[in-house]
């Protein structure tokens, strides 16, 4: 773990900012497209400093916070702090000076790269310069950050949260060098609580390159551009990253100090979601096809909540805000916006012609106690007039199952007391389709979230047989936990979709606060047994898309023994034969994320369906009985 923060902690020093001092430094935000320091003749000098300023990590001219950063000798502070970023091989001859006024500057991340028994801890004392030399080790995505020693413990989530930079090594100079973007991912917390659970109304900022949505850069690609993301997660918790519209390859892992750089040659991992792990570090590629506004966001939904302002004053509930633009208004922390232009002029899609035609009509569940502050929704699918689903509970959500290359057409028909919209989570298709309320189309195009009473249609054809995700993209976690989310299975024959061999299951959050320590399985905290039959062959369809929890663990036991699965797919993308093994059943899960596994049980007897939290403590189980 990356920084090891005492999580209990008392709450002592402010950074919040009721007064701004006069002479405090404003901190630039640094969106690491240019080098610092000056490189000659093959040695990069560079001279740091740690500074106390003042950042913004909202709009500018909304409160900031007092915190330490980094910056060049001679130039404003940065967060993140100044990009280091060299050939593999090059000199690095650094300087870094604490001119705080007191406590010992512990900086980490400055020097080789690429063995992992590099240790790397350089002490200053306050006031004092240090000098550092190194040869820049392999290449890859690295970080450097800082810690205060003797500081009140507080301050690791604060003061010195923003105590860190990109350190990014290329390969050797000859080499030719793609363009990419580097994304450092920071949190800074008042107070960080025991379970990571962070509400709206804490005092709370994740940030991409310095900024919370909706101020983080606004990208801009063509269709067509080669995109290239790093992306480094400094904070304590893992963050899913998911992108839009789009499969994305990733390129390398790691932790900080080793990378891992998969060979071209090797078959891509293809992903839509890739989870970071505190203090890891990922790659990506992707071809943005398709015009439209795109997100690139954290699946955790609490870490794209818009939090309460810096100046401490409470937010109101989500159904007490009066919003004019869901994506804006009700999003905040680690959300990027992609804008993807035509090279000419757009054609107008073409969307007549036969579609099958589904309705997906989202419901209060009047079975469920419903409250403003809890409310209990959930989803019914017609096809030509007939629900496939119409006994409440309405949980879990319908299965929707389509066929790979048929034009299908969604009308979403909103029922609720409040504004939804739906996401088809994977799907590739254009973006006025995607779901993201207020946001989603291009230009003056843009869907609305749907008002009650309204409904939507959503037009796509599915390209690829997969297992995918439908789930509102509105006040995501007040709609998520009331029940509105499902599977979306896209498959070659759905005559031929048999769903006592072909199973999905649904992880999902509770409805209610007082089982906030269960997961729900395909809508219940105690799912019914599954009946299998030896020597038949299953496909289990594991969907994530729980609201929190980023680091789950799902397993499949014999006694207290992980039984074996051939892993099939993720996130609806098949894997190639290379990677599709038979491999003890247990798996990590970041929400956004699904698993396809076969499972031909080889014995009778009873196995165990577990989901674990991170952390070990058993959350739900479901017997899975073989006969
Ligand atoms: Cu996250």
């Amino acid at each position: 773990m990356r920084r090891l923060i005492g999580w209990a902690a008392a709450f002592m020093a402010s950074s919040v900012l009721p007064h701004p001092r006069a002479a405090m430094e404003t901190i630039a935000v640094n969106d690491n497209r240019v080098a610092a320091g000056v490189l000659d003749a093959g040695i990069l000098t560079i001279h740091l400093e740690a500074r106390e300023g003042e950042w913004h990590p909202d709009r500018d001219d909304e409160p900031g916070l007092i915190v330490r950063a980094f910056g060049e000798k001679g130039k404003r502070l940065q967060v993140p702090g100044p990009l280091i970023r060299v050939a593999e091989g090059t000199e690095v001859h650094a300087f870094v000076s604490n001119t705080l006024a007191r406590g010992t500057l512990l900086v980490h991340g400055l020097s080789r790269r690429g063995v992992s028994s590099d240790s790397d801890t350089i002490s200053i004392a306050a006031g004092a310069t240090r000098e550092i030399r190194f040869l820049a080790g392999a290449p890859g995505t690295y970080y450097y950050w800082g810690t205060i020693d003797g500081a009140p413990t507080d301050d690791q989530s604060s003061r010195d949260a923003e105590l860190n930079g990109a350190f990014v090594v290329d390969p050797s100079a000859s080499a030719q060098r793609t363009p990419d973007r580097v994304f450092l991912i920071g949190l800074w917390s008042r107070n960080p609580e025991p379970n990571g659970l962070i509400g709206r109304n804490d005092l709370v900022r994740f940030t991409i390159n310095g900024k919370a949505w909706p101020n983080t850069e606004p990208l801009s690609y063509m269709v067509g551009d080669t995109a290239r993301f790093r992306i480094i997660n400094t904070t304590i918790v893992p963050h899913p990253m998911h992108l839009h519209g789009f499969y994305f390859k990733v390129d390398s892992r790691g932790n900080g100090t080793v990378d891992t750089v998969y060979d071209r040659a090797a078959p891509p991992f293809r992903v839509v979601t890739e989870r970071a792990a505190p203090g890891r570090t990922f790659s990506m590629t992707w071809v943005p096809e398709r015009a439209g506004n795109w997100m690139f966001h954290c699946h955790d939904n609490y870490h794209v909540l818009r939090n309460r302002p810096l100046d401490g004053s409470p937010i109101p509930a989500e159904h007490l805000m009066h919003v004019t633009n869901h994506a804006r208004e009700m999003m905040g922390g680690l959300v990027m916006g992609v804008e993807v232009r035509e090279r000419r002029a757009p054609e107008i899609v073409a969307q007549g012609g036969t579609r099958r035609a589904l309705r997906l009509v989202a419901r209060v569940d009047s079975a469920a106690a419903s409250t403003d502050i809890e409310p209990a929704y959930g989803y019914v699918l017609e096809e030509r007039g007939k629900p496939s689903h119409a006994v409440s509970p309405f949980l879990p959500g319908p299965t929707i199952v389509v066929k790979r290359g048929e034009p299908v057409s969604l009308t979403v028909v909103n029922q609720l007391p409040e504004r939804t919209s739906v996401h088809w989570h994977g799907i590739e298709l254009e973006s006025y389709f995607d779901g993201v309320a207020d946001f989603a189309g291009a230009g003056a195009h843009i869907a609305p979230a749907i008002a009650p009473g309204d409904s939507f249609e959503a037009r796509f054809t599915p390209p690829r047989s997969g297992t995918f995700i439908y789930h509102p993209h509105a006040d995501e976690v007040r709609q998520q936990q009331a029940g509105l989310s499902g599977a979306l299975l896209v498959v070659d024959d759905p005559a031929r979709f048999d769903p006592q061999h072909d199973i999905v299951l649904l992880l999902s959050v509770p409805r209610r606060e007082t089982d906030r320590d269960t997961v729900l399985v395909n809508g219940s905290k105690t799912p019914p047994p599954l009946e299998l039959r030896v020597g038949e062959r299953y496909r289990l369809r594991i969907v994530d898309i729980h609201t929190f929890r980023p680091s789950m663990i799902v397993s499949l036991r014999r006694d207290s023994s992980l039984t074996t699965w051939r892993a099939l797919a993720k996130d609806g993308m098949d894997l190639p034969a290379q990677r599709a093994t038979i491999r003890p059943a247990r798996q990590q899960m970041g929400n956004g994320e699904t698993y396809d596994f076969e499972l031909a049980p080889a014995a009778p007897g009873d196995l165990r369906f577990m989901i674990n939290a991170a952390a070990g403590p058993l959350l739900t189980s479901m017997i899975v009985r073989v006969r």
